[in-house]
């Protein structure tokens, strides 16, 4: 841990120093223009941030530290031969830039689990709730509940220098990773099989012994947690989770805080809960026609049907991609090899044959290709995990990884508070004469 700690610090050193002689000699370079129907439009393309975790191609996709998917899945280190990926390995690959080795991510999964003790009271707040509450909001107030135990917010109200906020932002970064699973294992355990709580396995790695808790010990179900947690972990800066917990956290607000936040903004239908809305649809689509495999043609007109009620298709489209996502190409492949023949991963595959088309034929869509969203839901109702409602906190669980390794940064390069400005449209109207 401590060598995780000091590889992280060299590497944030030597990083500043390089951003402080780049600003110092091109500062004042011009890298773009901003248009006004660009500040009206959800900023689409405004250059604004640093993440240096992660970065978003429109056409291949996403590249941790500019490795692919792809790439990820040969290259990082894995619990099995031939297996799927270690997410911790992902999460030591953003924070340092570097592929671990297997030891190195061996070393980093038994961290987490000696720093993965959630305190009682954290528990009984969750339990407080109506078991009616969605997952998503139990699972938050969990990590609100818990932000009692961050080291920044002891350390800042204990008169912490600015040169140490990388370092208490890194300890409570390592305790909320280990202990999230723990937390999102709850809220499915209490709010789906009676609160019956399963106890960790000591020996498993990270995602395998989320799996375990949330009471799915399938060898093949771990396989798919540990490629779950790699492809949601991160999509660069400008998502709304990366952003938010970023945003927040340029206040000082502590990482649980920040995380929380930014899970706020994961938990709406146009970013991470698209994973429930997206098998939701195909099981409102699958008893409104009455089968289980719905033809081509049968799936087209249901899309229409969507569309003509004013509603967006689940887990298409994209702000940035403009390309299938390759993170359903994972997905897709990982179907073929362990259920080629599961009916509701076929329509997935079906849906994917249908949609683009009618998307691109509305002239509107800028992206009629799948999003990640389009295929997560199927393979796990494939393995049982059919409460769909609780898709979207393992997206939260995974986004940690990503969103607090960014935060680090935040931390180490001296980031700071977020402030961009903001106009009214009788400003607008003033700049254009029209007033
Ligand atoms: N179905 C129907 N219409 C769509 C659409 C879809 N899947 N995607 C975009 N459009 C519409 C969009 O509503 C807008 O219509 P209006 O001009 O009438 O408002 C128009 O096409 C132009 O939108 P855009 O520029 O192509 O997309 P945006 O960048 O504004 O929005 C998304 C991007 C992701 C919010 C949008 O494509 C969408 O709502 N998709 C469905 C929800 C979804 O799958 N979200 C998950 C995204 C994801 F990868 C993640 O965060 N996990």
């Amino acid at each position: 841990m401590e060598m995780l700690k000091q590889k992280f610090k060299a590497q944030a050193d030597k990083l500043g120093e390089e951003i402080k002689q780049i600003l110092k000699e091109h500062g004042d370079t011009v890298i773009g223009e901003i248009k006004l129907s660009q500040i009206y439009q959800g900023m689409r393309g405004m250059i604004a941030l640093i993440s240096e975790t992660s970065l978003l191609d429109a056409q291949d996709g996403i590249r941790f530290r500019r490795h692919t998917i792809d790439e990820l899945r040969q290259k990082l280190p894995k619990a099995k031969e031939g297996g799927e990926p270690l997410p911790e390995a992902l999460f030591y690959l953003m924070l340092v830039g570097e592929i671990p080795t297997k030891e190195e991510v061996d070393t980093l999964s038994a961290i987490l689990q000696r720093r993965s003790h959630v305190p009682m009271y954290v528990y009984e707040t969750m339990k407080a709730l109506p078991t009616e509450t969605h997952p998503m909001t139990m699972f938050v107030v969990g990590i609100m509940a818990l932000q009692a135990e961050s080291v920044f917010a002891k350390r800042y109200a204990a008169g912490m220098s600015k040169k140490d906020y990388w370092e208490a932002t890194f300890e409570d970064t390592l305790d909320l990773i280990a202990r999230i699973p723990h937390i999102a294992a709850y809220v499915y355990r209490r709010k789906y099989k009676e609160g019956k709580i399963l106890h960790p396995d000591g020996l498993l790695d990270w995602a395998g012994n989320f799996a375990h808790m949330l009471g799915y010990d399938d060898e093949e179900f771990k396989e798919l947690m540990r490629l779950y947690m790699v492809i949601h972990a991160d999509h660069e800066g400008g998502n709304v989770s990366a952003h938010t917990t970023h945003l927040v956290g340029s206040a000082l607000s502590d990482p649980y805080l920040s995380y929380a936040a930014g899970m706020n903004g994961l938990a709406g239908p146009l970013h991470g809960l698209a994973n429930q809305e997206v098998i939701k649809w195909i099981f409102e689509m699958q008893r409104e026609l009455k089968t289980e495999s719905p033809t081509s043609e049968q799936i087209k007109q249901y899309v229409e049907k969507t569309l003509a009620e004013g509603k967006v298709v689940p887990g298409y489209g994209h702000a940035v991609l403009r390309k299938t996502d390759p993170r359903f190409i994972a997905q897709m492949e990982f179907g073929k090899k362990h259920m080629p023949d599961d009916p509701l991963v076929n329509t997935v595959w079906r849906i994917y044959e249908t949609v683009p088309p009618i998307l691109q034929s509305l002239g509107k869509v800028k992206n009629p290709w799948p999003n990640v969203d389009a295929h997560s839901g199927a393979l796990l109702v494939h393995y049982g995990l059919v409460e769909y409602e609780y898709y979207t906190v393992l997206f939260a669980v995974s986004r940690a990884l990503g969103v607090l390794s960014s935060l680090c940064w935040d931390r180490a390069l001296g980031m700071p508070i977020e402030r961009p400005k903001s106009v009214t449209t009788a400003a607008v109207k003033r700049w254009l004469n029209k007033e």
